[in-house]
């Protein structure tokens, strides 16, 4: 097996920093494989082949020449009962960069192999630990940018998406089974099934399989967290409005028209989401050329939003400028906000395709809870994920759930159209393989090797 290029030999000694870099109270460095006892007994000062598994030791980690390094508490892990499955050692020294890594180069001088990316977790996926879809959680689990984000890695870590493709798997086995015996016994026909009966299970479990699918939506939204984009022509308020959703003097803010040149970026947390503001230059026709760069910036910000917060002023209601920014934007990711809600104000106009719509004061902060619950109600149109939900959030395993569906779907058409079995159990075989892919079974070695290559060094 190859690991990053590199030859993958079982039970390798390796060591790593498992914390992150920089200065702490504590940090660890990890060794694990068949040699770590060894390795951590040439430089530590008591006897670590008697201690038992599971329980810490103080005492002082000395280089191969009986030079003092530090004083350090040592974790020991025996395998199978560890991370990686294998006997584990975690040093745990002073937080400075320098002594941490002087702890490392002492071990790494005693026998183990400095460990690579994610190599720890890809012991414990080759040692049968966790599968491929529970890897990768431990990493988005790291990742996680908000609770919600949190509650699917922790979900998926633990197992529920492998137990929802293993359900998949199955019940998919069974329906291949059949095919292959039909394969092997055309004239018998089928024994204990009729074609309408294989129809209906495999359509139930592709059906199934697409609502899986479909949660991928929802689980992007959790992992990168949402863009949200303000336009509207100069003046009406929109650097006023990030400003007042931030919290903060962000964007500067002035009565001249056009004073927003370039895109303005912030972050601000909502219900548990992070959302990503993008505050834009206010569109309208001009001959000035770094205006209409910021134009056209704001244009490109635009398309690429999840979610837009048209502005308009509500002194003025619909101006001539307005009608194109109207036309232009995608009716189903657009809140219209009317803005400089505090003056006196026009009738406001219903725009007939535009449904979500908020009255508010970016200058006096009125209005604002309304605009938060419809930012909500638009991004989880029904309502956000449950708990209980098993969602998708990595677009590896959605590809591969993509593909053993459409496969699925093939033996479908297949069967209606009265193909012969043969066809049909090569594709039921494809069905089976794309869906093994999201928890490792039937995977590539360089496939293995571009996953675990993206983790940190350490874990
Ligand atoms: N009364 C009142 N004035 C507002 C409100 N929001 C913004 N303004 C004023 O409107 C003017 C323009 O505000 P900005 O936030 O700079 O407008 P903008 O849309 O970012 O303008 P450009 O960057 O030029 O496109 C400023 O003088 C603000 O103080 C509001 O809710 N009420
Ligand atoms: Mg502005």
């Amino acid at each position: 097996m190859d690991f990053i290029h590199q030859p993958y030999v079982p039970g390798e000694t390796i060591a790593a920093i498992a914390t992150p870099p920089g200065e702490g109270g504590v940090a660890i460095v990890r060794i694990s494989g068949n040699q770590a006892f060894d390795v951590a007994k040439k430089v530590f000062s008591g006897p670590v082949h008697s201690y038992k598994s599971h329980t810490a030791h103080y005492g002082q980690i000395r280089d191969l020449n009986n030079q003092f390094i530090d004083d350090v508490l040592l974790l020991v892990m025996r395998g199978p009962r560890s991370y990686t499955g294998e006997d584990t050692v975690e040093v745990q020294c002073h937080g400075g960069s320098l002594i941490t890594r002087h702890v490392l180069e002492v071990i790494l001088k005693a026998g183990a192999r400095a460990a690579r990316p994610g190599e720890f977790t890809f012991k414990a996926f080759m040692n049968g630990k966790l599968d491929l879809a529970q890897a990768e959680a431990v990493q988005s689990l790291i990742g996680a940018k908000n609770e919600y984000a949190l509650q699917a890695a922790e979900s998926q870590l633990k197992g529920s998406l492998s137990a929802k493709v293993l359900g998949f798997q199955e019940r998919l086995t069974l329906i291949a089974a059949i095919l292959e015996a039909w394969v092997d016994f055309p004239e018998e026909g089928l024994e204990f099934t009729t074609l309408e009966e294989i129809y209906q299970d495999l359509e139930a479990v592709v059906v199934d399989m697409q609502s899986l699918f479909n949660t991928f939506r929802d689980g992007k939204i959790l992992q990168e967290g949402i863009s949200l984009c303000l336009v509207g022509c100069p003046n009406v308020g929109k650097s006023s409005l990030m400003n007042a959703l931030l919290d903060k003097e962000r964007a500067i803010v002035s009565h001249f028209p056009g004073t927003t040149r370039d895109i303005v970026e912030d972050e601000i947390r909502l219900n548990g989401l992070n959302l990503r503001l993008l505050d834009t230059a206010g569109i309208r026709v001009t001959d000035e050329l770094v205006e209409q760069e910021g134009i056209r910036r704001s244009k490109e910000a635009m398309g690429q939003a999840d979610l837009i917060l048209l502005v308009l002023d509500a002194t003025k209601g619909i101006e001539e400028q307005d009608h194109f920014l109207l036309k232009e934007v995608p009716a189903a990711k657009t809140i219209v906000i009317w803005n400089k809600i505090d003056l006196p104000h026009v009738s406001l106009p219903v725009i007939a395709h535009l449904p979500y719509v908020v009255p508010l004061s970016a200058k006096q902060k009125t209005g604002l809870d309304r605009l938060r619950q419809v930012i909500d109600s638009v991004i989880w149109k029904e309502g956000p994920p449950s708990k209980e939900e098993v969602l998708i959030t990595n677009v590896r395993h959605r590809e591969a759930l993509h593909l053993s569906i459409q496969a699925g779907q093939n033996v479908l058409s297949g069967l209606k159209e009265n193909i012969s079995p043969e066809f049909l159990s090569l594709d039921m075989r494809q069905c089976l393989a794309e869906l093994g892919k999201i928890i490792g079974t039937n995977i590539s070695e360089d496939i293995l090797s571009a996953i675990f290559s993206t983790f940190c060094i350490g874990k």
